[in-house]
């Protein structure tokens, strides 16, 4: 954050997804350039750094810690605490993903990032507008504005109990690959909830407890909200207008079979393998496996 060699520019992106790719796309079983669980992959940028002189299909050394701290995410220094969790390979170079959300097109202050970090601390928290992110400490500045602004703007309390008793029902997705808000949140969100309303019964009786009342969907490939290399359309009122929500070819919800779309916009049509899990029907694929196998993911995870 403060060597100005540590940026990685956009055009390194192309490289370092193909790295990324290449080391976690087939742990799926398909090579579809979806990673279908990005907890499995394991990417090592160091891989790609430049053994020679610097370039756009390579990454020096300060890039290879830079891409190490955003994979990684952002801890405190004095007591290692996780603060939030980072970002997942495989899906860098989408112009929404990170060139607008995390590196910036051709400086890091133009990273939308950098502009809410600046906006929400220098506003809000230290009251001087002035104030520059690369001042952040980790550990007092994170912990001043839990204090400060805290019981305003964090949604963390795991404690459903009061909206589940009151009728309600969650429903959750989280693109994986979301530039904004680390989708690896949502799933730590989702265990504290299980925690929070099932006390110390068995890891079945907890899921249980949740199984009509609180869902996570974890979707490959789909960016904040939606957008990026995944099938981002499937109900979720974000790209889909409410003609197309009911129509198969924008909708995989709505398509029972060979999952596809047109691209918004372009009337590009194409087809993607959800979850890069081949179907048993050969090349036709089952629209629920990308909710039923993201969910079971999420239940492993106790086991
Ligand atoms: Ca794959």
């Amino acid at each position: 954050m403060h060597d100005p060699a540590s940026w990685i520019a956009p055009n390194k992106l192309p490289a370092i997804q193909r790295a990324a790719l290449a080391a976690c796309d087939s742990l799926d079983g398909v090579k579809d350039g979806l990673v279908k669980d990005p907890r499995r992959c394991h990417f090592d940028p160091s891989t790609i750094q430049c053994q020679r002189s610097d370039a756009h299909d390579c990454v020096t050394a300060a890039q290879v810690d830079a891409l190490k701290k955003i994979y990684s995410g952002p801890k405190n220094p004095r007591t290692g605490e996780m603060i939030f969790p980072g970002y997942v390979p495989g899906d860098e170079v989408a112009l929404w993903n990170w060139p607008f959300w995390i590196i910036g097109l051709t400086s890091p202050k133009e990273a939308a990032q950098a502009q809410f970090g600046n906006a929400l601390f220098g506003d809000m928290v230290f009251e001087n507008p002035k104030w520059a992110f690369r001042t952040l400490d980790f550990d007092k500045d994170v912990a001043l504005a839990d204090q400060k602004i805290g019981p305003l703007l964090n949604s963390n309390d795991p404690n459903l109990k009061p909206f589940k008793a009151n009728g309600g029902k969650l429903l959750q997705y989280h693109g994986w690959s979301d530039g904004a808000i680390a989708p690896l949140n949502s799933i730590n969100y989702y265990e504290q909830v299980v925690a929070a309303l099932s006390g110390s019964g068995t890891q079945k009786d907890r899921l249980s407890v949740l199984g009509d009342f609180y869902r996570l969907f974890m979707a490959p490939g789909v960016g904040h909200c939606g957008g990026s290399s995944g099938p981002d359309s499937f109900g979720n009122l974000t790209l889909s207008s409410r003609s197309q929500l009911h129509d198969p070819d924008h909708d995989v919800l709505k398509r029972s079979g060979t999952v596809g779309r047109k691209r918004q916009g372009s009337g590009e049509n194409y087809c993607h393998e959800i979850c890069g899990e081949r179907s048993k029907k050969g090349d036709r694929y089952d629209a629920a496996s990308l909710f039923l196998s993201a969910d079971g993911a999420i239940q492993r995870l106790g086991r």
